[in-house]
């Protein structure tokens, strides 16, 4: 290490000792002072004349296990910090309620032939038991919230008469708000193939379809070739095609790891969207967070998760997908899906503390209906990505020189948006913007936290009230400082 190295470690561990103000309103200035010429430049030339995608209006989405309506206490319109924290995080939300247990529920309902519980290495050990009253109790939840549902039934154990009439219910009682039924979670990890999912899914899909109810699929985990497969066999009779994505499993995750980017997974999502537009259907990441079994504590729940999410969703709304449902809930109700224990949290003492340590580790609502509600960092990292749904993308072309930042830019009525996530634990960024010729000024909303790993203190502006002035030049450029490891928006307005 050189001395310069060395010197600019101790700066570093200085500056991340400032207090919240300090480091993030200055960051980039007391680091530039500290340590001139640290902050990379970085160029994003936004492209007017090549538009993108429409960011669906539906793009915030939060899935749930099925296990999580054993207390219809929870998603109830009586919930209100829940329902409050759903309705601020988009009006035009979509809940999924699914996951592994949802292929061990038992419909309360049902008279007929019960499933065959069976004991599984991983996975429930008990079946949920799913009342009518929890079904009621979500209907005015979704109401109260203004967000759609998405509900899964059983496939791994189940029999189609019980799936049918569970789907009948949830329609009934949920009525318009129900967008589509899925049937089985995940099967690509109960099912030896495409071919014997489909035989297996088969007369599930026949038996709902009777009834009516809109259904959406295959909801595979992975296995991109699967939705293609199905959009193939299947596309004319569904609402929409889905799958899962998460970054890999919990004991593998850490902050350099999630901010580093997928592009992999870029890569299948856009092959997935070719098979969608030539079935003119939206595509959904029904069930998606950054590390399976549960999250990673110190990673899934701090201020990285943040710039992660907005990151993932945008990313994912450029390339077409219609909505991405972050998963979570209590960690009694993942734990439960996953037949065993998740990520140990820290202990709890104060209240903040006890609703984190109840929640599991990815969730972007921390609490239960004992503790109350609180937002999780993701949570803001989805409320920035929000600002884009119904927006046009537009392409841009960046270059981000040596810096881990991404950007985006689409266009609303009269504005024009532009996110800016620079994901570098090492480097600030000094950000020059090219091509906004015809907007004059705007405003700038900033996401920061004290340090990529807090879990509290994350600042998000989420209106233009909060954010600080910016200017165009007559050539249509404009400059942005972006601390290292913080995010931000801009709302730009056409010049009159
Ligand atoms: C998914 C399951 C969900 C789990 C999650 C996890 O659908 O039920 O809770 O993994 O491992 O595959 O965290």
């Amino acid at each position: 290490m050189s001395a310069h190295d060395q010197t600019r470690r101790q700066l570093l561990k200085a500056a991340a000792l400032l207090p919240l103000a300090a480091t993030c309103g200055g960051l980039a200035r007391a680091a530039g002072r500290l340590s001139p010429g640290s902050s990379v430049p970085v160029r994003f030339a936004v492209r007017l004349e090549r538009p993108g995608r429409v960011v669906s209006d539906t793009l915030t989405g939060l899935s749930y296990e099925t296990g999580q309506l054993a207390d219809p206490a929870f998603f109830s319109a009586d919930n209100h910090a829940l329902v409050q924290l759903f309705r601020a995080l988009s009006p035009h939300g979509v809940l999924r309620i699914g996951g592994n247990t949802s292929d061990y529920t038992v419909w309360s309902e049902h008279r007929g032939e019960l499933p065959v519980q069976r004991t599984h290495k991983g996975g429930p050990q008990q079946p949920v038991v799913l009342r009518p009253e929890a079904l009621h109790a979500l209907a005015g939840f979704l109401r109260a919230t203004g967000w759609n549902l998405v509900f899964g039934v059983n496939l791994k154990i189940g029999v189609p008469a019980m799936a049918a009439e569970l789907s009948k219910a949830v329609k009934q009682i949920v009525g318009d708000d129900l967008l589509a039924i899925q049937i089985g979670n995940e099967a690509n990890n109960y099912e030896s193939d495409y071919a014997a999912f489909d035989a297996a899914w088969a007369p599930y899909a026949t038996a709902i379809r009777e009834t009516d109810v809109p259904i959406a699929g295959p909801d595979t985990g992975a296995n991109t070739d699967w939705v293609i497969e199905y959009a193939n066999r299947h596309g004319a009779d569904n609402v929409f095609l889905s799958r899962h994505y998460y970054r890999e499993a919990a004991p593998k995750g850490s902050i350099p790891d999630l901010l580093g980017g997928d592009a992999e997974f870029c890569a299948e999502i856009e092959q997935v969207m070719q098979a969608a537009d030539a079935h003119h259907l939206p595509f959904r990441l029904t069930e998606a967070n950054s590390y399976y079994l549960g999250g990673r504590d110190g990673v899934s729940n701090a201020f990285a998760s943040a710039l992660w999410g907005a990151d993932f969703m945008l990313a994912m709304a450029q390339r077409g997908v219609a909505g991405i449902h972050f998963h979570g809930g209590t960690l009694e109700s993942v734990e439960a899906s996953l037949g065993r224990s998740a990520d140990t949290a820290a202990a709890a003492s104060d209240l903040s503390a006890r609703r984190d340590a109840v929640t599991s580790r990815y969730s972007a609502i921390a609490g239960n209906v004992e503790l109350g509600f609180q937002p999780r960092p993701l949570f803001y990292g989805m409320s920035l990505a929000q600002q884009f749904a119904g927006a046009r993308m537009l392409h841009g072309q960046l270059d981000a020189g040596s810096a881990n930042l991404t950007a985006y830019a689409a266009q609303r009525d009269d504005a024009l948006l532009i996110a800016l996530i620079n994901k570098d634990a090492a480097h600030d960024a000094s950000v020059s913007l090219a091509g906004l010729n015809g907007y004059r000024k705007g405003r700038l909303m900033r996401l920061r936290a004290p340090a990529l790993e807090s879990r509290h203190d994350v600042v998000f502006e989420s209106d233009a009230d909060a954010g600080s002035a910016v200017v165009v030049d007559t050539h249509g450029l404009c400059h942005v400082e972006l601390p290292r490891g913080s995010a931000a928006w801009i709302r730009l307005l056409r010049s009159v």
